[in-house]
């Protein structure tokens, strides 16, 4: 892995370092497969805002270890909980943060991604694999169901009927099937699919900050819209980008044959 530079707040469950314009969130809880305690997620939400904040950081790497990017929601912290408690725990109000970071946020995930894992896998931008990820919702053995997004994002990714085999029998799938079905756009050796994430990320962050942060909602809005909304949505962020240096700077250097120097104005 290419050398980190300082590390920003320390955190007690999550590593935060700096690879130039890319940062990178490391769970760090190896003891319990990286278990998303409150406490975790908390922390994780927290350094999101903060790097989303940051103008010297232009893209985020989220991963786990080459063993698991995350086996779940922390089952011991959940398993004697009542249903007034888990509606004040507010979970999902703290979860859903991860949704308004504005830079563009790659998932490098490694080993397992299962329920809440699988589940903020899927609320980055996209998801590369080491060959050895597998990812599953298996909350169905646990007497539940995903709870941060599993039945909608999963079903959205994969389709319907293979959304519904894996959350209705807990199946897992390995990377390759992962790949096959667009869950992942990309997979890596384990030896190197965390050089190569932070390798993609430097790429995407030497773009205009400005497009890439037009071009996240854009595509996000193909979730939440008609064809006909999203389209004009498209068309919007596309003539507003003309009143930026950035788009002014990436044609003139398309057409001097020089790399384009963007500055997020
Ligand atoms: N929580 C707590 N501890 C966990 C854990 C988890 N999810 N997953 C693993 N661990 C712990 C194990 O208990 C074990 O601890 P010790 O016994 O050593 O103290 C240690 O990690 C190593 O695990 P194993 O010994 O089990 O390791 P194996 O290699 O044998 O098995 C495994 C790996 C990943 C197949 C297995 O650990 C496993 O099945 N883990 C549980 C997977 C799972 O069921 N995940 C779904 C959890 S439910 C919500 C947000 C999120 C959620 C819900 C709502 N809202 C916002 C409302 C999410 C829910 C879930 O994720």
């Amino acid at each position: 892995m290419s050398t980190s530079t300082a590390a920003l707040t320390q955190y007690e469950n999550i590593l935060v370092d700096r690879h130039d314009a890319v940062a990178v969130v490391r769970l760090n809880r190896p003891k319990v497969l990286n278990a998303l305690s409150p406490q975790l997620m908390a922390e994780l939400t927290q350094a999101m805002a903060e790097l989303d904040a940051d103008p010297a950081i232009r893209a985020i790497v989220l991963t786990g270890s080459e063993r698991a990017f995350a086996a779940g929601a922390d089952i011991k912290e959940m398993a004697d909980a009542s249903l007034v408690e888990m509606v004040y725990r507010d979970m999902i109000g703290v979860w859903d943060r991860l949704r308004q970071v504005k830079k563009p946020l790659i998932a490098a995930v490694s080993g397992f991604a299962l329920g809440g894992g699988c589940e903020v896998a899927m609320m980055c931008d996209f998801i590369v694999a080491s060959e050895t990820a597998v990812f599953g919702q298996p909350e169905i053995n646990l007497g539940v169901i995903p709870g941060a997004g599993g039945t909608q994002r999963l079903t959205r990714l994969l389709g319907k009927s293979l959304a519904m085999d894996m959350i209705l029998t807990g199946r897992n799938l390995k990377a390759p099937e992962a790949l096959a079905h667009g869950l992942v756009s990309r997979v890596f050796p384990v030896e190197s699919y965390l050089d190569e994430a932070i390798a993609l990320a430097k790429d995407i962050a030497s773009k205009g900050p400005m497009a890439l942060r037009v071009a996240k909602e854009a595509v996000n809005k193909a979730f939440e819209t008609s064809l006909t909304e999203g389209l004009e949505a498209e068309r919007q962020r596309f003539y507003m980008l003309f009143a930026t240096e950035d788009q002014k700077e990436g044609m003139r250097a398309f057409l001097d044959k020089r790399p384009p120097q963007f500055t997020g104005r």
